[in-house]
């Protein structure tokens, strides 16, 4: 079974912006801003949906970059296919929200150690403007078992 999901980073003056999420999955991370799909939607209005939810702010303009396919070892036959959205463009300023604290980091500040263990891996790639599709399984306690990175010159499922 595949679920998927999203996850938008937008930088802004050498900035990047991330949220601590507060609760739920992923919860003490700090993290981009996304979820779930809801029926009736695209991929690109649930990011832009979950965003403004989760922080506050109006995505204006996003580019898709990335592609993650996540397992966990505990739960085998799911995959986690997380869409990742560079935000250049939006209005309004981020603020906290009961899911989310936002803050901005510069990037030689992003905060690895309190991050999903997966991002370390990629955001580098992100941060340089390069697109991927990456494969983590995961076993207890979040670590990472499995590993797969790649550079890529598009999305498309089967590129
Ligand atoms: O709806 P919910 O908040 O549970 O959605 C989970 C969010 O977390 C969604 O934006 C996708 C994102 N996410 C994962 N796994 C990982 C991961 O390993 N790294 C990062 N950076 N984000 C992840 O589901």
């Amino acid at each position: 079974m595949r679920k998927v999901l999203t996850l938008c980073l937008a930088i802004q003056d050498g900035r990047l912006l991330l949220g601590m999420k507060k609760r739920g999955f992923g919860a003490r991370w700090w993290n981009g801003f996304g979820g779930k799909i809801e029926e009736g939607e695209t991929i690109e209005e649930a990011a832009k949906r979950e965003t403004q939810e989760e922080c506050g702010i109006v995505i204006r303009s996003m580019e898709g970059v990335g592609i993650h396919e996540f397992r966990f070892d505990s739960k085998p036959e799911e995959i986690l296919e997380v869409h990742v959205f560079r935000v250049d463009t939006f209005e309004g300023e981020p603020i906290e929200t009961e899911e989310m604290r936002p803050q901005w980091f510069v990037f030689a500040e992003i905060p690895y150690d309190t991050m999903w263990p997966d991002d370390r891996y990629w955001i580098p790639l992100f941060l340089a403007g390069k697109k991927f599709r990456t494969k983590f399984l995961f076993g207890a306690g979040d670590v990472i078992l499995e590993k797969e990175i790649l550079e890529v010159e598009n999305l498309t499922m089967d590129g």
